[in-house]
C-alpha cells in the first residue's frame, strides 16, 4: 500500500487529521488495532471548546453536533455548601459545548468513509520503520496478512499506551509526568441531569463532578484511590458518595440506572520532541492531562490543526511549520498541562495533606468565585483560544 501520509490510530487525532489532510488534497490511510463498533461506544470526554466547535462546523463535520450538542455558558464549583456559577460569556464572550468524543468519532468516520477515505480496524503487530530516511514504512497485521504501508510522513496517533512513542529512540524523548494520589470513578446514568451547567464539587470526602451527555442521560465523576477496584464500588455506594460530595440546601440529585462504570488514572504528561524524521506524534500519544480541566480531546484536535497545515507545507517543499511543529504544540501544551494541575489540585482533596492545604484550596475557590479577574483568567482557559500555526 502507498499512501502520502500513514496515521496509526483513529481516535480524535487521527480521524481529524486524516480528514483535515483530505481537504487539502493530500491523501492517507488510517489504521487502528480496535473494532469500529468498540472505539464507536468507548466513553470518554464530552466537552468541546470553543474554536474546536467552529473547526468540526467549517470543516464540515459539525452538523450533529450542532443538532445535538448542547452549549454552555458556564459552570459551577460547589464547596462550603453552596454553588459558585462562574459565567465564561460574560466574562469572555465564548462557551462550550457538550457533545459525547464517541460522538465525535462517529461523526468524523462517516465522513473520512463518505469521502472515500480508508480506515483498517482490527489491525495488529504495528510496527514503524525507517522514520528518519525519505521512505518510511508502517508493517502490521490485518486480516490474517503481513501489510506494508510506504509512506511520505507517519502521524503518530495512536494515543497514550500506543507504539509510535516507544519507537523514538528513548534516549531522543524527555519526558516530565506526575502521577496524582488519586483516579476518577466516572458513570453514565439513565436520569435527567439535575443542573443546567457542570458541577465541580470539592468537598473534604473528595471530588465530584455532574456532567451531562443529552437531556435525559447524566454523567458523573467521583474521586477514588488509585488502585480501587470497580467491583467495590456497587451502584448504590456510587450515589451515598455523589449525593454526599454534591449536597447543596434547597436542590437535590436525581438518581437513575448505572448504564456504564469506569476508573480512570490521573496522570500529567509531556515527552518532547513531537517529531522525530519524518514522524510526527499528536494527542495523547505526546502529552496527557488530568481530566478537570477537560483538555485531552481539545490538545488533540489543536495539534492535528497545526500538523495538517505543516504537512501539507512539507509536502509543497517548505519545512518551517514543520520544523516549528514541536515548539508551536508544545506551548499550548504546557499552558493546559498548568490548567488541568491548577484545577486538580484546586478542587481533590490529597489523602494525608496538612490541614493547611485544604484551607488554601478553599482560599483560591473562594478568590475564582468572588473576583473577576481570577474569574476571567479561569474562563479564559476554560473555553480555550485556536492553536496558532
Ligand atoms: P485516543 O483517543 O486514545 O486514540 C488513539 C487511538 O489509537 C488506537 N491505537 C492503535 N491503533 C493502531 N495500532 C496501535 N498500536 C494502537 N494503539 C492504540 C486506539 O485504539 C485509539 O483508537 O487518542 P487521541 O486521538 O490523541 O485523543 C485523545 C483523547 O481521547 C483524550 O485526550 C480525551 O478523551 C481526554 N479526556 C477529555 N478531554 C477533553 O478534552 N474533554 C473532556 O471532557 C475529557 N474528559 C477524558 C475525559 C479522558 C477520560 N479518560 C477515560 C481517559 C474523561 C475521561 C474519563
Ligand atoms: C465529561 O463530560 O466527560 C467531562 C466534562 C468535564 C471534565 C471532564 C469530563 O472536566
Amino acid at each position: 500500500m502507498r499512501t502520502q501520509v500513514g496515521i496509526v490510530g483513529a481516535g480524535p487525532a487521527g480521524l481529524m487529521l486524516s480528514h483535515l489532510l483530505h481537504l487539502e488534497g493530500i491523501d492517507s490511510i488510517i489504521i487502528e488495532n480496535r473494532s469500529r463498533d468498540y472505539i464507536e461506544g468507548r466513553i470518554r470526554a464530552g466537552l468541546i471548546e470553543q474554536w474546536a466547535r467552529d473547526l468540526l462546523i467549517e470543516t464540515g463535520v459539525g452538523e450533529r453536533m450542532q443538532r445535538e450538542g448542547l452549549s454552555h455558558d458556564g459552570i459551577h464549583f460547589c464547596f462550603d455548601g453552596a454553588l459558585h456559577q462562574i459565567n465564561f460569556r460574560e466574562l469572555v464572550g465564548k462557551g462550550v459545548t457538550i457533545y459525547g468524543q464517541q460522538e465525535v468519532i462517529k461523526d468524523l468516520i462517516e465522513k473520512r468513509l463518505a469521502d472515500g477515505g480508508q480506515i483498517l480496524f482490527e489491525v495488529d503487530d504495528v510496527s514503524l520503520h525507517d522514520v528518519t530516511s525519505a521512505k518510511p514504512k508502517i508493517r502490521f497485521r490485518h486480516g490474517g496478512r503481513n501489510e506494508e504501508i510506504d509512506c511520505d510522513f507517519i502521524g503518530g496517533c495512536d494515543g497514550f499506551h500506543g507504539i509510535c512513542r516507544p519507537s523514538v529512540p528513548p534516549g531522543l524523548l524527555t519526558v516530565r509526568d506526575r502521577d496524582y494520589p488519586y483516579a476518577w470513578l466516572g458513570v453514565t446514568a439513565d436520569v435527567p441531569p439535575s443542573t443546567d451547567e457542570l458541577i465541580y464539587a470539592h468537598h473534604p470526602g473528595g471530588f465530584a463532578l455532574h456532567s451531562l451527555r443529552s437531556p435525559l442521560v447524566s454523567r458523573l465523576y467521583l474521586q477514588v484511590a488509585p488502585d480501587e477496584e470497580i467491583s467495590a464500588w456497587p451502584d448504590d455506594r456510587i450515589w451515598a458518595a455523589l449525593q454526599r460530595r454534591l449536597a447543596v440546601p434547597g436542590w437535590g440529585l436525581k438518581e437513575g440506572p448505572i448504564l456504564d462504570k469506569g476508573i480512570t488514572p490521573m496522570r500529567s504528561f509531556v515527552s518532547a520532541p513531537m517529531r522525530h524524521g519524518r514522524l510526527f506524534l499528536a494527542g495523547d500519544a505526546a502529552h496527557i492531562v488530568p481530566p478537570t480541566g477537560a483538555k485531552g480531546l481539545n490538545l488533540a484536535l489543536g495539534d492535528v490543526a497545526v500538523l495538517a497545515c505543516a504537512l501539507e507545507e512539507l509536502l509543497r517543499g517548505d519545512p518551517r511549520l514543520a520544523d516549528a511543529y514541536t515548539g508551536t504544540c508544545l506551548e499550548r501544551v504546557w499552558r493546559r498541562t498548568h490548567f488541568s494541575w491548577w484545577m486538580t489540585t484546586m478542587l481533590h482533596a490529597t489523602p494525608g495533606a496538612d490541614p493547611l492545604d485544604a484551607q488554601l484550596q478553599l482560599a483560591q475557590l473562594r478568590y475564582v468565585s468572588t473576583s473577576r479577574a481570577a474569574a476571567t483568567s479561569l474562563a479564559e482557559n476554560y473555553t480555550g483560544y485556536p492553536p496558532r500555526s
